[in-house]
């Protein structure tokens, strides 16, 4: 029976990992080793996220704990685990973090060919009403890290060898490529272990929804502003868009990927380059979406194109369905 098949034969992160990795001979199973470490981080993220009200209730965040020290808060471990974690996997060189301002150089005795750099816990702001957050993160591989500069990392994002989130909601997805398509996995509580539930995901070529933060439209520039119009108000007959927004790129952008629709976050005059960060928010989730078939624009450019300058550069992003995409980059085109 294809049913009981499907619940006795339960595909692993792992197990779907190791797969797609002997297909190249070359590979030796440093890559698994890296993402068992990253998935840790993930599921130990999970944990905390759904203590956090509860720790709340029982008064430890932000208190003194028995050795008199504060309660760190949940980013801040966030931070730490994932950055031990990755140091310990053996398999990274350069870590950028969001939470840090520099990059962390591995030791030499640790250090393996990967750069990882991360979010650790994206949406932040989100924590306390217990709306969904998430980790994100994009993996670089490097031929020689014997020398290491910044530079190695400062790569556009169409060098990235894989890339993913995971997304702390109703449930624990986590959404990887490697660059062959893009797949998604759900945590078994029970099991301790995220289950391939999505394969191959493909966006919708064209959506319903849009997603933005209307609060800045005052400050927008002319596309961004008649794109937001002809959502509302189409001109050509067609329905209007439905306005989503969670202001959790995590969600927003898991939602733009199985709905279809767009996602961004604009230039304004207030903040030219946008909001959100080059190299851990906008490279993976663009990575992501044109593994799925969508698109990924600046505004002046590809987005996987961009060569960031410094480590939390930020751009802004309009991403998602293939022809909603397309209508924002004619758009910017008709204006130059
Ligand atoms: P954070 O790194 O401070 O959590 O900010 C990133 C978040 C994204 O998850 C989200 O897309 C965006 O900020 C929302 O910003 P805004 O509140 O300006 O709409
Ligand atoms: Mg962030």
């Amino acid at each position: 029976h294809a049913a009981d098949a499907h619940r006795t034969d339960l595909m692993t992160i792992t197990r779907h990992v190791l797969n797609e990795q002997s297909k190249h001979s070359e590979s030796r199973g440093d890559f698994t080793i890296l993402l068992n470490h990253i998935v840790l981080g993930c599921k130990f993220v999970c944990s905390s996220v759904n203590k956090a009200g509860l720790a709340k209730l029982l008064g430890l965040a932000g208190e003194t704990n028995v050795q008199g020290e504060e309660q760190k808060k949940l980013d801040v471990i966030s931070n730490e685990v994932f950055i031990k974690a990755l140091i310990s996997s053996g398999r990274t060189c350069i870590l950028v973090s969001e939470e840090d301002e520099e990059a962390t150089f591995v030791e030499p005795a640790l250090r393996g060919k990967y750069c990882v750099v991360f979010d650790p816990l994206d949406g932040s702001s989100n924590i306390d009403c217990g709306v969904s957050i998430g980790t994100i993160f994009g993996v670089y591989m490097l031929k020689d890290f014997k020398e290491l500069t910044l530079d190695d990392v400062l790569q556009p994002g169409k060098n990235m060898v894989a890339a993913g989130y995971c997304m702390y909601g109703s449930s624990c997805n986590l959404v990887l490529s490697t660059g062959t398509g893009v797949n998604g996995f759900t945590l078994d509580p029970s099991l301790g272990e995220f289950i391939l539930t999505h394969r191959d995901i493909k966006i919708p070529k064209k959506g319903k929804i849009y997603s933005v933060n209307e609060g800045n439209a005052k400050n927008w520039d002319g596309p961004t502003t008649k794109y937001v119009e002809n959502c509302k108000f189409p001109k050509d007959g067609s329905s209007p868009k439905s306005l989503r927004y969670i202001g959790s790129m995590v969600a927003d952008v898991h939602r733009t990927l199985l709905y279809g629709g767009i996602f961004m976050y604009p230039a304004d005059k207030k903040s030219p380059n946008g909001k959100l960060r080059v190299l851990y928010e906008v490279f993976p989730m663009s990575f992501l979406m044109e593994q799925a078939g969508g698109q990924a624009f600046t505004g002046k450019q590809r987005a996987l194109d961009v060569v960031p300058k410094k480590i939390h550069d930020r751009s802004p992003i309009f991403l998602g369905s293939y022809d909603d995409v397309e209508e924002i980059k004619a758009l910017y085109a008709a204006e130059e």
